[in-house]
């Protein structure tokens, strides 16, 4: 897609963008996932408890049941030997999606700077826009009914959350499947995301990359990320970013 910008000025916008969720559009690891799962462990009776250093080192693995799973296995083997473990499993992880929900309804997480204004510029410009990312499709329709409002879903063309893919992040299948169904080339389309596994998936996708560097990711390095910021201006422009699209030169 060109804009126009003079005589002899062109800008090549994104046809799409593709946003992550977790630590992009919120910081919902600090303020809704890692307290949700907290709380679930203590309503099930569970001795567990999730430190902010320790979930940390827990977020190299996507996906919050994968998550449980590793940590219970390296913490309380005795509790997966159990014959009903993937039951208990299963309610838990439904439980801690339900706190999540909770919180986000409580107003407890707020969106980063720069993104409602970035979706609705986009929106306005004509550029696609899609949701891909590894939590529960209840935890974007929470956030996203909560600060877009109940047709959220009708502003992206695509929505790969958690349950849509048999491998999650890094592995690339989420954004692969939300460029067949935004029916667009990765060489047309930007990524917004904030993590390591969230870049490689992006990457292995073939799609460039913006990072919006998020609590849990502070320091990380991206080579050849299209650009690496603290977060998004307050008063981001569209066509700024289409001119960093257009000649990739800023990190
Ligand atoms: C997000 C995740 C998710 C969330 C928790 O990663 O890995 O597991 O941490 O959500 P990304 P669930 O931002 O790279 O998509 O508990 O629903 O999995
Ligand atoms: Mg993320």
């Amino acid at each position: 897609m060109t804009i126009e910008l003079g005589d002899t000025e062109k800008l090549t916008m994104p046809s799409a963008l593709l946003w992550d969720v977790d630590g992009t559009i919120a910081e919902t690891e600090l303020h809704g996932h890692l307290p949700a799962f907290n709380r679930a462990f203590r309503e099930l009776g569970l001795p567990w408890r999730w430190s902010e250093q320790e979930y940390a080192q827990l977020l190299d693995i996507t996906g919050g049941k994968e998550r449980i799973q590793l940590y219970a296995r390296e913490n309380d083997p005795a509790r997966i030997a159990q014959p009903d473990w993937p039951q208990q499993l299963e309610e838990l992880y439904q439980l801690k999606t339900c706190c999540y929900a909770d919180t986000v309804a409580m107003g407890a997480i707020t969106l980063r700077p720069g993104v409602l204004s970035l979706i609705r510029q986009a929106h306005q410009a004509g550029c696609k826009q899609a949701i891909v990312t590894t939590t529960a499709t209840a935890n974007v329709a929470a956030l996203l009914s909560y600060h877009i409002g109940p047709h959220w879903r009708d502003g992206f063309a695509s929505v790969v959350c958690g349950e849509d893919v048999t491998e999650k992040k890094p592995h690339p299948q989420a954004y692969l499947k939300a460029l067949r169904e935004l029916d667009l080339p990765a060489s047309a389309c930007l990524a917004i995301e904030d993590s390591p596994n969230g870049f490689a998936a992006a990457r292995g996708a073939g799609l460039a990359c913006l990072i919006t560097r998020s609590h849990f990711f502070p320091n990380d390095a991206y080579a050849d990320a299209l650009a690496v910021c603290e977060q998004l201006p307050a008063d981001v422009s569209f066509a700024a970013l289409a001119q960093a699209f257009s000649s990739p030169v800023t990190v």
